[in-house]
């Protein structure tokens, strides 16, 4: 493989071109309108335009994205997340036209891309399950047979449906008719399947899943866990590896039924199996995603493993270069990822100018991000600004880094998640790892958040100095800082809200 193109934008396009050019390989960008002079498009050693701002007419147009690819002479494409990256008429389109989809086969991706087809297709094998149907109810009658067989509450899930959408919990009988009627049309709508399914609802579960990587010589492993329970809108803030309440014996369980779901569907590739782990340390197959997380970088930090250049050189064949036993799991990796988001305000995307935008450094700290300081974050795309990884030897002092590389991660302009990753780090129920999927709604209390100096705009930074300075106030020898009047390394406004 000589040329790849990255089908994607962002901090994933730039993580995903930086391991190719490690290897050897040139890169190739496509870029929307709203993304000309974006860091990515700059970092690749080609880039192609493939049309407007809007996903649907530019990052989401396969046809396009493969006339330039065959147009530029790639011979892979790596779809990163998101996008076209779960998409099978893509990969199979991608396939057809002689280039290698630096992913799973259509195959895998249109059954793990089914909730119901993964049930059936892992049903061969002994995994955990959910108690519920198997097969779409369309009888309001039945399901309301169902439910009482399995005892309320019970959750309606689309069988096309992921990341929460089409979900309804329902805890009564009365209320099963319309609630499945809802959940119907909401699925056909979304995604033009109404198939709906039943399943025992789990109160307060944690969210596990786990890594697992494949070659085309039949060969699978997994990398152990990622605790990923720490969510908002059913998308994930703060991740981390190991998680806190695995024991060897229910590694060696979820890992073992992991594997499974993996070969239930001939995968190649990495790929990840999601669980849900009750307060008794059940725990149930939940869906598997048929493409690189978000959240791989902890997977990474713990195993030293470059999950892109495996996926890379699986995908041209290679045979995996370690087995299971050459995997361990060395120290622990915590991920806060930075949305330009609002914490105080339901998580709302917040658009504006990265004013100031400083780096943490140090050993142990990894940011993948795809912006820098002056640069807009777009509106037409996903509001994550970056992620920052840490790494050190045990849980706490993971903690205590996160904590300090986010006072030193300097973002103003915009508002972002990262004063809500420092309150995950000090909070009692993070710390003692008692926590599960309801954390921001047990814990976080929007109303008594407050933001700290990270978020100040540069503007308060500057009416406060020139206050200060006009009230004297700032004498040489009150601060650390005797060059400047006021040093915004060691202003503090902790208490304040902007
Ligand atoms: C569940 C569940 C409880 N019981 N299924 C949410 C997203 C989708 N992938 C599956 N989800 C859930 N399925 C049963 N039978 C609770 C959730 C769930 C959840 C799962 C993972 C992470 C966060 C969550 C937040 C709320 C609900």
């Amino acid at each position: 493989m000589k040329k790849i193109l990255v089908a994607n934008r962002g901090e994933i396009a730039l993580r995903i071109m930086r391991s190719a050019k490690e290897m050897g390989i040139k890169t190739v960008a496509i870029y929307s309108e709203a993304d000309r002079n974006a860091i990515h498009v700059l970092y690749a050693d080609e880039a192609v335009c493939v049309g407007p701002a809007a996903s649907s007419e530019s990052y989401l147009r396969g046809d396009k994205i493969i006339e330039a690819a065959l147009e530029l002479g790639i011979d892979g494409i790596h779809p990163g997340f998101g996008f076209l990256s779960e998409n099978s008429t893509f990969a199979k389109n991608v396939t057809d036209a002689g280039i290698t989809f630096i992913g799973p086969s259509p195959h895998s991706i249109d059954i793990m891309g089914s909730k119901l087809k993964a049930k059936d297709a892992v049903s061969k094998y002994d995994i955990p399950m959910v108690p519920g149907t198997d097969k779409a109810v369309v009888d309001p009658k039945k399901a309301i047979a169902i439910a009482k067989g399995i005892g309320f509450p019970i959750l309606i899930k689309a069988s096309a449906g992921g990341g929460g959408k089409g979900m309804r919990v329902v805890d009564k009988e009365e209320v099963l008719k319309e609630q499945m009627e809802m959940a119907i049309s909401e699925a056909e709508s979304a995604f033009g399947d109404g198939s709906v399914f039943i399943e025992k609802y789990i109160t307060s579960p944690r969210h596990i899943e786990i890594q697992v990587l494949g070659d085309k010589h039949g060969n699978i492993v997994h990398l152990f866990e990622r605790e990923c329970s720490i969510q908002r809108r059913h998308q994930k803030v703060v991740e981390e590896a190991p998680a806190v309440i695995m024991t060897e014996d229910l590694r060696a369980k979820m890992t073992k039924s992991a594997i499974d779901v993996a070969k239930s569907c001939d995968y190649v590739g990495a790929g990840t199996v999601e669980f849900l782990v009750d307060s008794d340390l059940n725990y149930y197959f939940l869906e598997m995603n048929t493409r690189l997380q978000v959240e791989h970088p902890v997977t990474e930090k713990i195993t030293g493993v470059d999950l892109v250049k495996e996926q890379i050189n699986v995908a041209r064949g290679e045979k995996l270069a370690f087995t299971q036993d050459d995997l361990k799991i060395n120290g622990h990796s915590i991920e806060v990822r930075v949305y330009a988001e609002d914490p105080k305000n339901n998580f709302l995307p917040d658009i504006g100018t990265l004013l100031t935008y400083e780096l943490p450094k140090g050993e142990g700290i990894r940011v993948d991000d795809g912006f820098a300081e002056g640069m807009d974050i777009p509106i037409y795309y996903d509001p994550m600004i970056a992620k920052l990884t840490v790494h050190a030897d045990t849980r706490n002092a993971a903690i205590r880094k996160m904590d300090r590389a986010i006072t030193d991660y300097k973002i103003s302009g915009i508002k972002t998640t990262l004063d809500f990753g420092k309150f995950v780090m000090n909070h009692p129920a993070f710390i003692s790892g008692d926590f599960d999927t309801q954390f921001i709604k047990k814990h976080f209390d929007p109303e008594n958040f407050e933001v700290n100096e990270n978020n100040v705009s540069e503007e308060l930074i500057a009416n406060l100095a020139a206050h200060l300075y006009a009230k004297g106030e700032n004498k040489a020898g009150s601060s650390n800082d005797t060059t400047t009047p006021i040093a915004k390394s060691n202003w503090r406004a902790n208490r304040r809200s902007v």
